[in-house]
């Protein structure tokens, strides 16, 4: 019989240089906590739109915010089930669009 070659072990074996590689941003051989806490120092940069350092709430929940902010058309403060109903909306039509481009392609022609 022929002695074949194991190739699921070798693919393993690459993917996780490749993983090793790809972390060991300085190419020093050896993965230092910066180089694992580098993407989350930036994604947490970019929350801190004052940048001094901490989160305050408004920063942390800056998304839920502004969609509330969106949402509130009269700037009273607080939403009319029509204007909570926008905050839905968007994702029905998302998926309307879908169903729509799949099941009936003639809708969006
Ligand atoms: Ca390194
Ligand atoms: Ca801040």
């Amino acid at each position: 019989m022929l002695a074949l070659p194991k190739p699921p072990e070798a693919t393993a074996k690459s993917r996780e240089e490749k993983r090793f590689s790809r972390a060991d941003k300085d190419k020093n051989g050896r993965i230092e906590r910066e180089e694992i806490l580098g993407s989350r120092r930036k994604a947490f940069a970019k929350l801190d739109t004052n940048g001094n350092g901490t989160l305050s709430f408004e920063e942390w929940a800056v998304k839920s915010i502004e969609k509330f902010g969106v949402a509130d058309k009269d700037r009273s403060g607080w939403l009319t089930s029509a204007e909570f109903a926008t905050t839905a909306l968007l994702r029905r039509r998302k998926s309307a669009v879908r169903v729509n481009s799949v099941f009936n392609p003639t809708l969006l022609a």
